[in-house]
């Protein structure tokens, strides 16, 4: 017993990242398709043990299908995820498009697995950005304990969630650097990527702050708590997988280091590696394949009443994309959505 489920946008990074989830948590899948745009139709994907061959999105009928993880730009799942919501077919949606539509729940299932129940109004339940993902799981135990007031936050974001061709520019831009005949323009950043960083990821807001960064605020707000204040710098940086954050927060009440500490050790989702010693702290290569956010730096601020600061990494393709879409589909499972 399981689900008919199609995957859209099979061939991005994401995609892919997702179908090796659903193989590798033995996802209950009775009958699985993969879809693309023209321009990436068939093209083999790996599930598994399995070849699967792309097929045509738009020529896609969904009706009869259960479950689509949508992993494609907004323009397109705009025209598509309504389409396959309508025949009855549960979207979980991966873009920006619908999380900030209050009739779609956005859902991080260790945060607020409730919120998947709203599911039904459009038949779309969202999933959120890779930068907030991660930094919620941590902060949510937190809040539950000692009530969060503000949070100050600075990403370290690996060029794979600006997708391949960001993986590529930083490949091709590090070799250049040793070898200038192999030069080619920079297309998908704005600066140089390679042995730099770069104070901008997404389009620039009227107030200065950037859309990545407005997306840190709002959704946390919608996941957690709406009383949250967050104020985030984000920053591309020359990793290729795995988003790092310095975040710092204030509360409500004091929250001790020790406590929080263990409050973490204890969180769904969190694998705290946090010992005062060099290297006794997880990098973004570490995180890479990793299902867990791991929580490292955990210490108290004493420029404030009740003050912590934490560093968080997780793979941006998987909690911060692919393993959210499919934690938000067992859950779904698990609550409400029937087997065959
Ligand atoms: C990045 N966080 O690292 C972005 C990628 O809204 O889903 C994901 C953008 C999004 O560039």
């Amino acid at each position: 017993m399981g689900y008919k489920v199609v995957v859209v946008g099979a061939t991005g990074n994401v995609g892919r990242e997702m179908l090796n989830i659903l193989a590798e948590r033995q996802f209950p899948v009775d009958e699985i398709t993969v879809l693309a745009s023209r321009r990436s139709m068939g093209t083999d994907v790996s599930f598994g043990d399995k070849t699967l061959k792309t097929k045509d999105l738009e020529q896609f009928d969904f009706t009869g299908w259960d479950i689509a993880f949508f992993a494609i730009g907004s323009d397109a799942t705009k025209i598509h995820a309504p389409r396959a919501a309508k025949s009855g077919c549960v979207v979980i949606d991966n873009s920006s498009l619908y999380r900030y539509d209050a009739d779609v729940p956005l859902v991080v299932p260790e945060v607020n697995p409730e919120a998947v129940d709203g599911y039904a109004k459009k038949n779309i339940i969202a999933n959120p950005n890779c930068s907030t993902a991660q930094m919620v799981v941590a902060l949510k135990p937190l809040h539950d304990r000692a009530r969060i007031k503000r949070v100050v936050v600075s990403t370290y974001q690996s060029v794979s969630g600006a997708g391949k061709e960001g993986m590529d520019e930083l490949w091709d831009q590090t070799k250049s650097i040793y070898n200038p005949v192999d030069n080619k323009p920079a297309t998908k950043f704005t600066k140089q990527i390679a042995f730099n960083v770069i104070p901008h990821i997404d389009s620039f807001m009227e107030d200065g702050s950037t859309k990545e960064e407005w997306k840190m605020v709002v959704e946390t707000k919608k996941i957690i708590d709406k009383s949250i204040k967050v104020t985030a710098t984000c920053v591309r940086v020359p990793v290729f997988v795995g988003h790092a954050e310095a975040i710092n927060i204030e509360f409500e009440d004091f929250l001790d280091e020790d406590e929080a500490r263990e409050i973490l050790s204890n969180a769904p989702g969190v694998l705290v590696v946090d010992k005062r010693e060099d290297g006794g702290y997880v990098t973004p290569v570490e995180c890479v394949g990793d299902f867990a956010t791991f929580v490292s730096r955990i210490r108290q601020d004493s420029t404030i009443d009740n003050g912590l600061n934490l560093w968080v990494v997780s793979d941006n393709l998987r909690k911060g994309a692919a393993l959210n879409a499919v934690q938000i589909a067992e859950t779904l499972g698990q609550r409400m959505l029937k087997k065959h």
